[in-house]
């Protein structure tokens, strides 16, 4: 096989504070390798690489890697459900799905050694976040085709912690099972971290209070304000985790305990961020869609894979002493971006005024509808405590102003009771669009 397996490993400071130009080499020479293995084995890639006029011999410097042609998930839909598999079936030996809201689901599968450099990038990712061997991990990520269960598992295990595979759902029992095994470590959605942090109170559990210490949570958009709340509410420090089943599934960027951006591992992927016009490269920290090449994947190479997450790339040292680029937080996906009356919205930015705006309970879902040639958005939240009608309207007309001066967008708020609207078990539903129904 000519993608190389890699070696075992937990903490690496030989290849995470590796000097940046002896990590350009071994990008460029792992880079080689990878299209040549894309190149010869999966038909699309060599229509792809053929109509583009390019082959992997056309790679002579990392930048070259411009010239090749972008990956797209509707790729992986037309060559459902193998097509894009550069090894035979035989040898994969698991597969994953995301549930598309449309169509056939996108299937990704991983050779033996892809398992295992997966587990190890997830150790290293947990060690990356102050996780460490010996801790209890209550990991509370959907076990299934959803890569974040199984993602998080054998990262763990492979670090020598405790693992609770507990996966959603069940929530008060999962309280009760964190209490009684210790858990030190919660890995969760942000989300469904707050689902579980209301039940805890509402049992009379203060989880801060107990030996809880580190959070992992990614998966959806979360804001620094909604950080702030869970860090104070269970009594931790909170990482942001980022990664895509197209990609792996978690461990492709984690935040340190410093909390300046994510650690994207660049031994294994290259990170490029594109203007979502023009499909030319921005400029190093400014903001545009995160384009990532797998490096190391045998099964699933993956070449520029779009990914529709707007952030930004930032090469300044990190005070842990990573040297890989930084991965700001992903703040929505092009997809989702909202345009309200003219103006750009992500879910992200509501959620930073509604968490910690008094009185409001830090869950809300947008609805946007079409009034006419008009887009409008209504913003339902909750009350922490007021059951009274004419009191939560005055709260709604409060958060409506906020929202106006904070975010500068005009919409309606419906504040509900406390406990009316949906919790998140997984990932949270924020958007409900009208507008295609
Ligand atoms: O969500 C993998 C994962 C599992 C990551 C557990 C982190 C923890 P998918 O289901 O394929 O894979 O969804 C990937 O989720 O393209 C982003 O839009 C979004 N996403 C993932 N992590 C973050 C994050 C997993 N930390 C899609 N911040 C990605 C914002 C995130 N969005």
């Amino acid at each position: 096989m000519s993608v190389p397996a890699v070696s075992s490993f937990m903490f690496t400071p030989e290849i995470e504070t590796m000097d940046r130009a002896t990590l350009a080499r071994l990008q460029l020479e792992r880079l080689r390798a990878s299209l040549e293995h894309a190149y010869a084995k999966v038909p699309h890639y060599r229509r792809a690489f053929d109509q583009q006029g390019v082959t992997p011999a056309d790679l002579r410097h990392l930048q070259d890697l411009a010239r090749f042609p972008f990956t797209v998930k509707t790729d992986l839909r037309d060559n459902y459900p193998f097509g894009l598999f550069a090894v035979p079936r035989e040898q994969v030996i698991r597969l994953h799905a995301s549930s598309g809201t449309t169509g056939k689901p996108t299937v990704v599968g991983y050779t033996e050694d892809d398992l295992n450099n997966w587990a190890d990038l997830m150790a290293r990712s947990l060690a990356c976040a102050g996780v460490r061997p010996g801790d209890c991990m209550h990991n509370a990520y959907g076990y299934g085709l959803f890569t974040g269960g199984l993602g998080f598992h054998y990262g763990a295990e492979r670090l020598k912690c405790t693992v609770t595979p507990i996966s959603g759902g069940q929530t008060e029992r999962q309280i009760a099972l964190m209490c009684d095994f210790g858990a030190t470590v919660l890995a969760a959605t942000p989300s469904y971290a707050l689902n579980l942090v209301e039940a805890a109170e509402q049992m009379g559990v203060d989880l801060a209070s107990g030996p809880l210490r580190v959070g992992t949570f990614g998966a959806e958009p979360w804001s620094e304000t909604m950080r702030a709340e869970l860090d104070r509410r269970l009594g931790i420090r909170a990482c942001d985790t980022y990664g895509l089943s197209e990609i792996m599934g978690p461990g492709v960027a984690m935040e340190c305990t410093y909390r300046l951006g994510l650690h994207g591992w660049e031994d294994q992927f290259v990170f490029e961020v594109v203007d979502p016009q023009t499909m030319e490269p921005v400029a190093m920290g400014e903001p545009g869609e995160l384009v990532i090449t797998t490096l190391c994947k045998q099964a699933l190479p993956m070449v520029r894979y779009r990914t529709r997450d707007i952030t930004r790339l930032i090469d300044e040292p990190c005070p842990c002493g990573r040297t890989h680029l930084r991965i700001m937080r992903v703040t929505g996906r092009n997809d989702d971006m909202l345009i309200i009356r003219g103006v750009n919205l992500y879910p992200s930015q509501i959620e930073a005024v509604l968490v910690g705006f008094p009185s409001i309970a830090p869950h809300y879902q947008l609805v946007v509808t079409r009034q006419g040639s008009m887009d409008h958005l209504t913003v339902e939240t909750e009350s922490e405590t007021e059951r009274d009608e004419d009191g939560r309207r005055l709260l709604a007309h409060q958060v409506r102003h906020h929202l106006k001066s904070m975010v500068g967008v005009t919409c309606e708020v419906l504040v509900r009771a406390p406990g009316e609207l949906p919790r998140s078990q997984g990932k949270a539903v924020r958007v409900k669009d009208m507008r295609k129904s």
